[in-house]
């Protein structure tokens, strides 16, 4: 097996080497995840699960991460067990994946990253489970996530299910409309809050600022922002299953009682998602993770049909 050189730290797997160069689909997927957002062997299992549903949408699919100071686009079943059990993985964005490049460091791609990463390697679209955000009370901690900036700027499809219910999410809406970042709705009018359905803010579900019912419809959407030359990322909010929801008037008492946590213990910086997700585990005693891993295998299922309508249109 080959693997073609992008630049002097990027291995990309052959087989999504041969799918890019023909065309067909690929499907990039996020590893911060496998590293921080979820405990093994529950991550483990979600990141196989992932890359199934993607094959057998008909895409091909990419996980990305940093393994001993490789840029790695589309893991081997090995590798992607290595890094689900890896202790002291870094957690990657914009700011300090090549840090991770030039001290053969071993690192989980954030959104921002995996975005950064899967467009260098000509990948159009990618899944998720939510996005990083504002956080709650981010006008006095400044904590916005540099997920933010990059689908500002990188020109990727991301399918989450919104952005996670732990964080300021108008707020999150607005700094998206700032930067341009369509927000659209897959199927609903109104947006989804990660392990709910329903965005609700003052009482009151959350408008979708767009909504589309369509992996083709999304396909021709962007192919009209390529054809004027809008750069820039679009996000697509997916709603979690309903077999698989946590109506947000249930969430809403456990994630205050997380960020009561997080006050209290100090944590800051690129510790509070991973710490809130660890702690929503705990409190919810794991039926956050089983919400979570169905979410993310929604998103990837939409992203391969997306990633399929994009082809098609080629
Ligand atoms: N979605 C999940 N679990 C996660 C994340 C997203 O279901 O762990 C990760 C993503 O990698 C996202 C990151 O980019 O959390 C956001 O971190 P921060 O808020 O520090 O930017
Ligand atoms: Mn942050």
């Amino acid at each position: 097996m080959t693997t073609r050189a992008l630049n002097p730290f990027t291995d990309i797997a052959p087989e999504v080497q041969e799918a890019l160069d023909a065309g067909r689909p690929v499907v990039a997927l996020e590893s911060t995840i496998i590293t921080h957002g979820m405990p093994y062997p529950d991550n483990s299992r979600m990141a196989a699960d992932v890359e199934a549903i993607i094959i057998a949408e008909g895409a091909v699919p990419a996980t990305i991460a940093i393994v001993d100071g490789r840029l790695k686009i589309g893991l081997s079943a090995e590798e992607r067990e290595a890094l689900a059990q890896v202790k002291g993985a870094m957690k990657l964005s914009r700011a300090d994946l090549a840090f991770a490049l030039a001290e053969g460091r071993t690192g989980g791609t954030t959104v921002a990253a995996t975005m950064l990463a899967a467009h260098l390697a000509g990948i159009k679209v990618f899944a998720t489970g939510g996005i990083g955000g504002v956080h709650k009370g981010a006008e006095q901690s400044f904590d916005i996530s540099a997920d933010l900036e990059e689908l500002g700027r990188t020109p990727v499809i991301v399918v989450s299910a919104g952005a996670k219910a732990i964080l300021d999410i108008e707020k999150t809406l607005e700094v998206l409309e700032t930067k341009g970042v369509p927000v659209v709705v897959h199927g609903s009018d109104v947006l989804p809050a990660f392990w709910s359905r329903e965005a609700i803010f003052n009482g009151a579900p959350l408008k979708a600022p767009l909504r589309l019912d369509t992996a083709e419809a999304i396909a021709k959407f962007q192919a009209a922002r390529d054809a004027i030359g809008v750069v820039g990322g679009m996000l697509i909010a997916n709603p979690i299953p309903e077999t698989s929801e946590i109506p947000a008037g249930i969430m809403s008492g456990y994630i205050s009682e997380a960020i009561t946590r997080a006050t209290k213990n100090g944590v800051t910086g690129k510790a509070v998602t991973p710490y809130l997700l660890a702690e929503m585990l705990d409190i919810t005693k794991g039926t956050s993770l089983k919400a979570n891993i169905a979410l993310v295998e929604n998103n990837a299922r939409l992203a391969a049909k997306i990633a399929v309508a994009l082809s098609a249109l080629r």
